[in-house]
């Protein structure tokens, strides 16, 4: 009660009223796929967490554009999530710890927390010239992920690199770019999207708090509860498919009013996320809705399988 008590006070310090964080709880609840009855004790594992999993977080080939994402979730915000929810040991980004204090982290972290950590991992792992295409402190990717991620109790790839290799192995992909599981032979649980939205990666660690376990997986290691169906059977746009209400060029009226973007380019037929109903930026917007084709980002090999963007498949 205590600890909850200072929770709230600490979030109303931030502009946070209560509301708005139940409201956050219950959206969550929502994504998550559970009925709104177990809204209070999502708001618990946050509001009173019962453990705090120790998490190491790993930056291969990427653009860092999912820590980026993550940064910019509004509730919890970062420092909640990343110091109250877990006990983030290791993370290139936001660490205070640099160079050869940082490696010792690294090693420490797993060493402590041998099989028992989660490991996220952001980026893919080049695997040919030995790993010569991306290093960390004079290590390969491929070295560094082969150390760390079996000492895992599971490996949360997130984003479309490190789940499926994504832009750094796009075509010709001359440093043989594959996402973890992929070049390391194991099971990753895989949050895609470029960059990937935030609320899935709280919701498949809520899911992991609250439930003991990870959720339900698709044939492409995706959590059902956010990659269960697709775009274009989500999205508000839906009647002007349907009606051959298309838009042909950008800037034209049926832009204005809102038309389907099919024949601009639009991948939603093809395309698993939920982004029409978490959107992003605290639901502000998605990309659809800010009148762009979806162009595929949470599918294997998008960059390649997908383009050229803007053209009708
Ligand atoms: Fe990839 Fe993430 Fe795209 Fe970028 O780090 S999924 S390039 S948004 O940021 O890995
Ligand atoms: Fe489907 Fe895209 Fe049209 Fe939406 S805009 S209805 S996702 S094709
Ligand atoms: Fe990506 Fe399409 Fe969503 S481009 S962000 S999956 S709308």
């Amino acid at each position: 009660m205590e600890k909850e008590r200072s929770f709230y006070e600490r979030l109303k310090e931030k502009g946070v009223s209560r509301r708005d964080f139940m409201k956050y709880c219950t959206a969550l609840t929502a994504t998550m796929g559970l009925s709104s009855s177990f809204v209070p004790k999502v708001a618990e594992v946050f509001a009173a967490p019962a453990q705090r999993p120790p998490v190491v977080w790993l930056h291969f080939g990427e653009c860092t554009g999912c820590s980026e994402a993550l940064l910019r979730t509004q509730y919890p915000y970062i420092d909640e999530l990343v110091l109250e929810v877990l006990s983030v040991e290791y993370h290139e980004t936001i660490m205070a710890a640099a160079g050869h204090q940082a490696e010792e982290q690294l090693q420490h972290a797993v060493k402590k927390y041998d099989g028992k950590f989660i490991c996220i991992v952001e980026g893919s792992i080049a695997t040919k010239y030995n790993g010569g295409y991306g290093k960390v402190a004079g290590r390969s990717f491929l070295e560094i992920a082969k150390e760390v991620c079996p000492k895992a109790a599971a490996v949360i790839s997130i984003g479309t690199c490190a789940a499926y290799g994504g832009v750094p192995a796009a075509a010709p992909n001359p440093g043989g770019y594959k996402g973890v599981s992929d070049a390391l032979g194991i099971k990753t649980l895989n949050l895609p999207g470029c960059p990937p939205n935030p609320i899935n990666l709280v919701g498949t660690v809520v899911n992991y708090l609250l439930l003991g376990k990870l959720p339900d997986l698709d044939d492409s290691g995706r959590p059902l509860f956010a990659y269960g169906k697709t775009i274009h059977d989500q999205c508000p746009r839906r009647a002007h498919f349907e009606n051959e209400e298309f838009v042909e060029e950008f800037g034209s009226e049926e832009a204005a009013l809102g038309y389907c973007l099919y024949k601009v380019g639009c991948r939603g037929p093809e395309t698993y996320n939920n982004c029409p109903i978490a959107k992003f930026n605290d639901g502000t917007s998605w990309p659809v809705e800010a009148g762009h084709p979806c162009i595929g980002c949470s599918e294997p090999n998008f960059w390649d399988t997908m383009s050229p963007f803007y053209e009708e498949m």
